[in-house]
């Protein structure tokens, strides 16, 4: 299903609206960082240069055993020693505005709050995808979807098989990898190459057997595997056959944190890329009694809004946040992330440890819980506006001032900005769609403007639509599958994506289409086709179902959970359970 195009091609020089690099970006001071070689130096020329400065005081022979330890294999030398180590947190579902620090006044996240004050902060930050698997691949490969393959959530129908769902949609979607492919050297193989110790917690989405992050570079795996979600919840006894059971009621995101930080004290004097992928806040929402009876108070003090729901296209959509579970599980993982800040800075680490926090798509405002809302953001998970695909994206580089930046950003960033700020060799081969952010983050200038590419020939479980994605500084495009029509969004006086300015800008709208065709064509990307059993009678119940009953369903879940007499499952309250077994 071809883009509908003139072929008129426009070059780069067409005025693309403000420049992207000129806003809010403060200069970082970089007088207080350690020059770039000493963040670890893997060509030993450059260690054997200053040591034997050093030594060579002490004569030729002790030159010489510095010269036989320098270039033995695996020594480790005062400089390793001082090379920088990655933390790299990575939450799943959490929406652009689910942190105190990017605007919310309901949840409370006061340790990712400090790690946001100690960053540069990239506030156009953006998941490689809409959803999970396909953010994730793009972290580990530096790759955007279209290129790699994993275009949807790894599990998610597609074919003939997603008329099972009885959607009655106009399009069968694509297919699409469903595994990270062996051949990908991933961020963590080439920091292993490197000599880092590699260590996973959580959250892995990326394959089944054969596909764990033991099988993609990292040399610990605490509870990765092929599920998306906690399955048996957040509270012990959890079905993980990668994390073994311990105490009944421990809560899952504490667990993963608390794994974390003994990896960490473990390997406090080697090198480390430390990845805590905590489950937390996908569904199920659960979370300990008093967590949900500290958020119901404090909804009912800020008022309860009368509705906490507006009809989307296709579903109804959160447009307040007010849900105590939500809440309380955003917090754990907050709490849980303070355990790993407080082991860093209690080893003395906080000075030698980037701390990178990302989530990998947008809040969940409809479709699955409908837990919360991105607003001024439109849309959440799953959509194809920037509620889908704007996320937080902090990098706490140690001698670096914090700063914010609005060059747009994304997933497939990662790979080349780590290698960079550790000094090591980048691996343009590799990471082929991510852009080294080391200048901006030092505050030395920005890398040339590229635009960003995002391709979702799925439905999913939200109420996004089959579209491709192209932004090029503010501007952005989505061309939709199912009609091969297109929107044109000018982000900086829209946020929220409600002036599609496709007629008042032809010409833009035009170079962005055929920009975003070449792409796509380049990649040989997947596309869905049409279904020839499409009913559009059947599609219209079903609307109709979705746009009355659920929606009334929904307002009646949310005051359920406001209110006073709410009794979960007994499982969820998990840590507490003899309040209510
Ligand atoms: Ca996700």
């Amino acid at each position: 299903m071809p883009l509908h195009l003139s072929g008129t091609r426009y070059g780069l020089g067409i005025d693309c609206g403000a420049d992207p690099r000129s806003v809010e970006h403060r200069t970082p001071n970089i007088e207080r960082r350690t020059p770039n070689t000493e963040y670890r130096t893997p060509n030993i020329e450059y260690r054997s240069t200053n040591l034997m400065l050093k030594k060579i005081k002490f004569g030729f022979t002790c030159l010489c055993l510095i010269c036989w330890i320098l270039i033995s294999p695996g020594c480790q030398t005062t400089d390793q020693k001082e090379a920088f180590n990655v933390l790299f947190i990575l939450v799943d579902d959490l929406g652009h505005r689910d942190l105190s620090t990017t605007g919310s006044t309901y949840y409370e996240t006061p340790n990712v709050d400090v790690i946001a004050e100690e960053a540069i902060v990239f506030t156009q930050g953006y998941a490689g995808s809409r959803v999970c698997s396909p953010s994730r691949a793009t972290i580990m490969t530096g790759k955007f979807t279209a290129r790699h393959g994993i275009t949807d959530w790894i599990g998610a129908k597609s074919g003939e098989d997603w008329r099972t769902h009885h959607r009655h949609d106009k399009l069968l979607p694509a297919e699409y990898e469903r595994q990270l492919a062996p051949q990908e050297v991933t961020i963590a193989e080439e920091l292993k190459l490197n000599g880092y110790k590699t260590f996973y917690a959580g959250k892995w989405h990326l394959g089944d057997l054969g596909s764990y992050p033991e099988n993609h570079g990292f040399d610990i795996n605490k509870g990765g595997w092929e599920k998306g979600s906690p399955i048996g919840g957040y509270f012990s006894p959890w079905e993980n056959p990668k994390l073994e059971n311990r105490l009944e009621g421990e809560n899952l995101s504490m667990r993963l944190a608390e794994e974390t930080a003994a990896f960490i004290r473990e390997n406090k004097d080697s090198s480390f890329f430390a990845v805590l992928s905590f489950y937390a806040v996908h569904g199920p929402i659960q979370t300990s009694r008093g967590k949900w009876a500290k958020y119901r108070l404090k909804a009912e003090d800020a008022g309860i809004e009368p509705t906490g729901y507006q009809m989307e296209r296709v579903l109804p959509i959160r447009h307040v946040q007010d849900n105590p579970i939500y809440a309380g599980l955003v917090e754990t993982m907050d709490d849980a992330v303070g355990v790993v800040l407080d082991e860093i800075k209690r080893l003395g680490l906080d000075r030698k440890t980037i701390v990178i926090f990302t989530s990998d798509n947008g809040g969940v405002a409809s479709g699955d819980n409908f837990s919360t809302t991105n607003l001024p953001l439109r849309g959440g998970k799953g959509y194809q506006w920037e509620g889908g695909l704007r996320v937080p994206y902090f990098i706490k580089v140690p001698g670096i001032t914090a700063g914010k930046s609005d060059y747009p950003v994304t997933g497939a960033d990662f790979y080349p900005t780590i290698l960079d700020l550790l000094g090591l060799k980048l691996k343009p081969e590799q990471h082929l769609d991510g852009t080294s952010l080391k200048s901006i983050i030092e505050g030395a200038g920005y890398p040339d403007s590229r635009p960003l590419f995002w391709h979702y020939p799925h439905y999913g479980n939200q109420g996004g639509a089959p579209s491709s994605v192209i932004q090029d500084g503010h501007w952005k495009l989505i061309h939709y599958w199912e009609d091969d029509s297109d929107e044109l969004y000018y982000l900086i006086s829209d946020i929220h994506e409600d002036q599609n300015v496709l007629d008042q800008h032809p010409d833009i709208a035009e170079r962005l289409r055929d920009q975003l065709q070449n792409y796509l064509s380049e990649m040989n990307a997947k596309l869905p086709s049409l279904d020839t059993e499409y009913d559009s009678v059947q599609a219209l119940t079903r609307q109709k179902y979705l746009q009355e009953e659920l929606w009334s369903e929904l307002e009646a879940r949310r005051k359920e959970f406001l209110s006073l007499d709410f009794e979960p499952d007994s499982t969820w309250w998990g840590s507490e359970p003899s309040i209510t077994d």
